[in-house]
């Protein structure tokens, strides 16, 4: 049985990425219904779980159901011991839970500045004098985790944890919005960047287009800083491939790269792989042949 996740628009929910990174990083079984936060379906779309008022919800494979991303990590936590979601070292267990219940009661400044958009770099923000009093506070904590407890491993608490699930849409605020940090506190934020999984949920937020775009704030843009795979949409095949690299089943929708076609069962599974190829080891171990 999986835990069912109920999330937001991805480029712009924050707070879904939560919910869904404590499900992926942990390798615990979900599938994922998108409600519409920014279609204006989203009462409705959640009216069937008691309780539900924002995104995300997770429904437990017993039927309990969680409507707040701090319970969630708790719930998650509780539910699969084994799984580490917090570090083992209870010193650290502390400062980890620390940490994410700081940034799930604070921060107002920054996030109220900082819309989370994973659609590019905005470039020439200016960040206030609260802004840049949130940004210190959490360079702070990140430097004492890291130093205290981060070992050689690259996150807050050395392995992946809970604590980074929760950091994880600061650091796109910070990439977003060209915040200057300290080296340490940019190489964190350059980890989550280049993170597989925050890669992923970037790409299949670029899946969906939005015209007006939101959160633009009138200033320019600049590419995202990874390196994208260049790849586009084609109409038809015949493809190097028969079946999808994700479900196996028969190959319907196309894309070229390099002068190669390659296949998918589905348009969205196409569309968020044309949105940053090297985000998928499935796609690119058949590019790789
Ligand atoms: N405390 C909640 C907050 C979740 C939240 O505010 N989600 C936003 C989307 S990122 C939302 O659903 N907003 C719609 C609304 O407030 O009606 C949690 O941690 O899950």
């Amino acid at each position: 049985m999986a835990y069912h996740l109920y999330i937001g628009d991805r480029t712009f929910s924050s707070w879904s990425l939560r919910g869904w990174l404590m499900l992926e990083k942990f390798g615990l079984p979900y599938k994922t219904t998108m409600v519409g936060l920014y279609g204006g379906t989203m009462a409705a779309d959640l009216a069937h779980l008691p309780g539900a008022k924002t995104v995300p919800v997770m429904q437990t494979p017993s039927g309990g159901i969680v409507t707040d991303s701090l319970a969630m990590g708790e719930t998650l936590h509780e539910e699969n011991p084994t799984a580490r979601l917090y570090p083992k070292d209870p010193g650290a267990r502390a400062m980890a839970r620390s940490l994410v219940a700081e940034m799930h009661s604070g921060y107002g400044a920054l996030r109220d500045a900082c819309p989370h958009n994973m659609a590019h770099v905005l470039d020439g923000f200016a960040v206030s004098d609260a802004v840049q009093k949130d940004v210190e506070r959490i360079a702070k904590v990140w430097a004492l985790a890291r130093e205290t407890y981060g070992g050689s491993g690259p996150w807050l608490f050395g392995e992946y944890s809970l604590a980074d699930v929760f950091h994880a849409p600061i650091a796109n605020r910070f990439t977003t919005y060209g915040i200057k940090l300290p080296p340490a506190a940019q190489a964190y934020v350059d980890e989550h960047t280049q993170d597989l999984s925050n890669r992923q949920w970037r790409a299949m937020g670029e899946t969906v287009t939005y015209d007006p775009f939101p959160y633009d704030m009138g200033l320019p843009t600049k590419d995202w800083p990874i390196d994208v795979i260049s790849a586009k949409p084609v109409a038809a095949g015949p493809s190097e491939n028969a079946t999808c690299p994700y479900s196996g089943d028969p190959v319907t929708h196309y894309l070229e790269t390099g002068g190669r076609i390659f296949g998918f069962c589905n348009a969205f599974c196409r569309d968020k792989t044309v949105a940053d190829p090297a985000a998928w080891p499935k796609f690119m171990s058949l590019l790789n042949g």
